[in-house]
């Protein structure tokens, strides 16, 4: 059986939620993090010594894992090879490199932009944080635009790996009270993506 620690709202944990309904996979789920504590106890650090969310625990084999990204292709390696075509490298590797821009690029864009503007009360804002990290998110997101020109999903000509981390985020920055440069093929990979059952059900929920 699979277990996964995590608060559903948040979008690391998304991923892997949204990864193991497309997957149709059985698993627990410990909500932890934020409002529900835990991740701090001694019983979690020892899963995982960061105290964050999301952390897999495998039975099947006694693994545990921390790393939203490495989560995903933990489960797409061991569940969706097929679906996802992960026995071509060339694939798997184009799934992938849209994984690490997001976590490296988009997210540390995007995340100042939301915490500011939900998290924060209106008086405490930092108006010129969230103006740069939304000219920093539109500069990615016209490097997306771009790639997808050339293929209607980050992972390729089919759904993927690769359109998880930057789906959940870009929930996010689709549902923000901001004002956003209108993109063709980003909003047709979009549309796509929320027109999927986990997408639904596991991203998008009430930001908070
Ligand atoms: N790079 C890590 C980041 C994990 C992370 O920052 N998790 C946040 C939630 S998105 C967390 O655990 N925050 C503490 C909390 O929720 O209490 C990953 O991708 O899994």
């Amino acid at each position: 059986m699979l277990t996964i620690w995590g608060r559903e709202n948040s979008v690391n944990v998304k991923k892997v939620l949204w990864c193991a309904a497309e997957l149709d996979l059985a698993f627990n789920v410990i909500p932890a993090g934020g409002e529900y504590g835990k991740n701090k106890d001694p019983l979690f650090l020892a899963l995982n010594p960061n105290g964050l969310v999301p952390c897999l625990q495998d039975d099947d084999n006694d693994l545990v894992l921390w790393e939203s990204n490495t989560i995903v292709r933990y489960m797409a390696a061991k569940f969706g090879q097929d679906i996802w075509l992960l026995a071509d490298a060339a694939v798997r590797a184009t799934s992938e490199k849209w994984m690490d821009w997001a976590l490296s690029s988009l997210a540390p864009a995007l995340t100042p932009v939301y915490i500011n503007l939900i998290r924060t009360p209106a008086a405490k804002r930092d108006k010129q944080l969230i103006e740069n990290g939304v000219k920093r998110c539109e500069e990615l997101f016209d490097i997306a635009e771009t790639a997808l020109e050339k293929q209607p999903y980050f992972s390729g000509e089919k759904f993927g790996i690769g359109d998880i981390p930057i789906g959940c985020l870009a929930y996010n920055w689709f549902t923000l009270d901001i004002e956003r440069k209108p993109r063709t093929h980003l909003q047709t990979w979009y549309d796509a993506i929320s027109s999927r059952h986990g997408f639904q059900t596991r991203v998008m929920l009430p930001l908070s």
